[in-house]
């Protein structure tokens, strides 16, 4: 609803003509964050918007109404489910004489809208092809190097790990745009917040490792399934910790009434064939989709009454892999 509320307002203001010149949309996470300083320090000052490859096709949608806007997106994929409507918002956007970029790393279904600047192909992150792409100053090819560490699950920084923490929800994530474009890394309010989070993410990986179900597909792969429903929890952290104790192929994170990702555990399976059927997309060693529901089951998952059937996905992946 929320969200609702937000897209309305940014189409209102699209509609109005009350919109900056310059837009930057990308993806909610630290990688996301850093591809925005590092354009924004090349390119200067511009309207922040944050989204997922799921929403970028309502975003984009709500900003169509206006014209003659430059508009960068980046970290964002697109996703089989909302081609055809990311197609049509850019073609009509295209027709309005926007001028738009899009810079992205993840795998992607064919789309092709004349008139956009599409830059996307393999690279551990989004943060490192807009560097590539657009040169910084001194300070960015260590949070390049923060971006790469953080969307590849390597964690081998303390600074990344704290950033990718805290990197959740627009608040924080405006902070720690802010701060990176200051200069300032991790200040002492974000160690705080991030302190919090990994006490909370901590329990909840203790409390879902310990329920963990181990399935073996039709090839003899064995697979793990992380039950973070309903509430939600970190998931390529879980699965980083499990693959450590027990090294399976691949593992699957439920997190909700109908999300879910998969990640490359020791096994070198493509998973984003499996996210792409599910309504999701990604990289080959991590993605995400949704569990398909009926209306009904929908209903009965959002009040409690039942957990968002994982079924078809399980037999899926058992006989697929
Ligand atoms: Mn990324």
């Amino acid at each position: 609803m929320k969200y609702q509320a937000w897209l309305l307002k940014l189409k209102l203001k699209s509609i109005l003509g009350t919109l900056p010149s310059r837009i930057f949309i990308t993806h909610t996470d630290l990688d996301g964050v850093v591809s925005y300083v590092v354009l924004r320090k090349k390119l200067g000052d511009g309207l922040l918007l944050f989204s997922t490859p799921r929403k970028i096709h309502q975003v984009l949608e709500s900003l169509a109404h206006a014209s003659g806007r430059e508009l960068y997106v980046t970290d964002i994929g697109v996703n089989d489910s909302n081609r055809d409507k990311v197609e049509r918002a850019l073609v009509k956007m295209v027709s309005k004489g926007w001028k738009i970029t899009w810079i992205d790393h993840h795998r992607w279904p064919e789309v092709n809208v004349p008139g956009v600047n599409f830059i996307v192909r393999p690279a551990p992150s989004a943060a490192q092809l807009v560097y590539e792409v657009f040169d910084g100053d001194h300070i960015i090819p260590k949070l390049v190097e923060l971006a790469n560490d953080a969307d590849t699950a390597t964690y081998s920084l303390r600074e990344s790990k704290i950033l990718a923490t805290v990197c959740r929800g627009s608040k924080w994530l405006r902070k720690v745009a802010e701060n990176l474009l200051n200069g300032e890394i991790v200040t002492a309010e974000v160690e705080e917040r991030a302190r919090e989070l990994m006490e909370r993410d901590e329990e909840r990986i203790k409390e879902a490792l310990f329920r963990v179900k181990f399935y073996r597909t039709a090839s003899g792969k064995e697979f793990a399934v992380i039950d973070f429903r309903p509430r939600g929890g970190p998931g390529s952290q879980a699965s980083k910790r499990l693959v450590e104790a027990r090294p399976v192929d691949f593992v699957l994170v439920l997190y909700n009434c109908v999300r879910f990702s998969l990640y490359r555990g020791v096994g070198g399976q493509d998973l984003s064939v499996a996210c792409r059927k599910f309504d999701g997309g990604g990289h080959p060693y991590a993605c995400g989709g949704k569990l398909n529901l009926s209306p009904l089951e929908r209903v009965l998952c959002l009040i409690g009454l039942i957990k968002g059937p994982a079924d078809k996905l399980i037999e899926f992946l058992k006989s697929n892999y």
